[in-house]
């Protein structure tokens, strides 16, 4: 699902995006699915969108099964201090100082795009084919045992919202992918202030008071190593179809 909203009342002005869903369903899931992106794009704190589409597709391969990162919780006290703690979480992945710069441009820029910026660990270079877009993550889905399973553990520790849900799946995803070496993610919500940092190794690592409250600022940055193939990562980041089977270690 993705909705957005025009600038103006001209027909062709710029869209802002507003929200967007993906997800993995069976077929007698499907109806209820779809309703629910529907209630989620009309009540969306970013705004009453004018504009939303459904896209649904029939996936003929069978998904690949992932585990679920580990998680954890950094409670910084200020933006400061997340500023701090993401690029140091970031530097520990590998990801180079110029990277991180132009990865934290991408997080805190008032244009918002749909999907995530790929950046080069070493050089930095913007990778993403369309800088406007950017690259959306989508057939992704969870195991109906491993979803209620997940909302119990996510539960006990106080933290069983679909947000969180949805942002662990997803950073699960893209620390499967070859390649990718470390995702930073800033919320566009603007009363949503938590954000993570995920890598192979060290897991889905959250962080508090990543962004002042109210902003509309946000983004995603899928940083990649340097000689990685960009178009394989692509392709499986948008099209392979992968389902979450295991929960985290
Ligand atoms: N693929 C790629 N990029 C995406 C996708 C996707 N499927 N969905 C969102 N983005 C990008 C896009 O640029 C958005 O502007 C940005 O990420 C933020 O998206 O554990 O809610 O959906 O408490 O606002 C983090 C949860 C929540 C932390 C993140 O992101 C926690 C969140 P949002
Ligand atoms: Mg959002």
């Amino acid at each position: 699902m993705r909705a957005s909203k025009s600038e103006s009342l001209d027909l062709k002005a710029r869209q802002t995006h507003i929200s967007g869903a993906e997800g993995l369903y069976a077929r007698d899931e499907l109806n209820h699915a779809v309703v629910n992106y529907i209630l989620r794009a009309r009540t969306h704190p970013r705004g009453e969108p004018d504009n939303i589409t459904v896209t649904i597709e029939k996936i003929y391969e069978k998904p690949a099964i992932i585990s679920l990162l580990p998680f954890s919780t950094i409670e910084c006290p200020s933006k400061k201090h997340a500023a701090g703690t993401v690029k140091k979480l970031l530097s520990d992945a590998g990801v180079s100082e110029k990277a991180i710069r132009n990865g934290l441009l991408v997080a805190n820029s008032s244009k918002t795009m749909r999907g995530a910026s790929i950046v080069l660990a070493g050089s930095g270079t913007r990778s993403e084919p369309d800088k406007k877009r950017g690259v959306r993550v989508s057939r992704l889905g969870i195991e109906k045992g491993i979803d209620k399973r997940l909302s119990l553990l996510l539960a006990r520790h106080g933290i069983n919202a679909v947000t969180v849900k949805e942002a662990l799946l997803l950073a699960s995803k893209v620390a499967s992918c070859k390649g990718v070496i470390a995702e930073l993610c800033v919320s566009d919500d603007p009363d949503y202030t938590t954000g993570y940092v995920a890598t192979p190794k060290a897991g889905y690592i959250r962080i508090a008071n990543i962004k002042d409250k109210g902003s509309l600022r946000g983004g995603r940055i899928f940083f990649v190593r340097e000689e990685a193939d960009i178009a394989r990562i692509i392709n499986y980041l948008e099209k392979k179809a992968v389902l979450a089977g295991k929960l985290p270690a």
